[in-house]
């Protein structure tokens, strides 16, 4: 069990790093190129099924544990998802969207192949917030993940992956001396790095209050049962906010968006 927020995402931090080497080194990159000692994050984002085991609620129990309160429900029809958003009294703490994946809308097949990844999951797995970054408790072939892959990349990445952050996201209004999204852009492609262009490679804007951009996840090699394959991990989102028309900076999410950086974990 974490005693404190910073305790829980630095756990959340060192397991997400240590399959996304990129987001180490933009993390040192722009510390380096912009002087900011610490790199303010906007916000994480965790998924999952909805079977009541692990459904969006069993995870969010942690972080309410912890002083969060549920805020915006955003529903993605086409990718059979559910999501809500957490944030904390102190704004300074990361904001948390889970999204859930509606099961009973994939095929037979694909639920087969989830029910059993749910029954290897022990009734007590949950109970601690290490749960959150405790990745797969499953075996599960490769040939399952090209199916599911089929039917739902979301499905196929949690499948592989398990539980744990699979981004977190560069606060782009905390970063001095970076004027706006544009510029940290610029930086990373300077550095050579590829960025997700569905929906534009900003999604959002100030008219909707928040503009987003993330890289494609790294590559990384996943133990399937049956042989390891180099599959889509992690990717970093950087997120900067604009004022609503009361003068306070939006804290919500843009579904819109959402839509599009859920992609960041396609194969490019
Ligand atoms: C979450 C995608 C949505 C955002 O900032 O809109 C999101 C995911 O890929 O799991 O993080
Ligand atoms: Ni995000």
């Amino acid at each position: 069990m974490h005693t404190s927020i910073d305790e829980l995402f630095a756990g959340l931090w060192q397991d997400y790093v240590s399959i996304t080497p990129s987001a180490h080194a933009i993390h040192h990159l722009l510390s380096e190129k912009t002087g900011n000692k610490v790199i303010v994050n906007d916000h994480i984002a965790l998924r999952t099924f909805n079977h009541p085991k692990v459904e969006l609620g069993v995870l969010a129990k942690h972080f309410e544990t912890l002083g969060y309160e549920a805020k915006g429900e955003y529903d993605f029809k086409a990718k059979k998802l559910n999501a809500k958003h957490f944030e904390h009294k102190d704004l300074t703490k990361p904001k948390v969207f889970i999204s859930e994946l509606k099961v009973e809308e994939l095929s037979n097949n694909a639920q087969q192949v989830i029910e059993k990844i749910v029954l290897q999951i022990s009734a007590d797995a949950t109970s601690t917030d290490t749960f959150l970054y405790s990745g797969r408790h499953w075996q599960v072939s490769s040939t399952e993940y090209q199916n599911l892959l089929e039917e739902s990349e979301y499905a196929a990445w949690l499948a592989a992956w398990g539980f744990r952050a699979n981004h977190f996201t560069v606060s782009v209004n905390h970063l001095k001396n970076v004027r706006n999204l544009q510029e940290v852009n610029q930086l990373l492609k300077e550095a050579g790095y590829t960025l997700n262009t569905a929906g534009g490679e900003i999604k959002g804007g100030r008219d909707v209050c928040l503009a987003q951009s993330s890289t494609m996840a790294d590559k990384a090699s996943v133990d399937f049962s049956d042989q390891s394959l180099d599959i889509p991990s992690c990717f970093y989102e950087f997120a900067e906010r604009f004022p609503l028309a009361n003068g306070e900076i939006y804290q919500g999410f843009v579904a819109a968006s959402a839509d599009k950086i859920f992609e960041s974990t396609h194969t490019s």
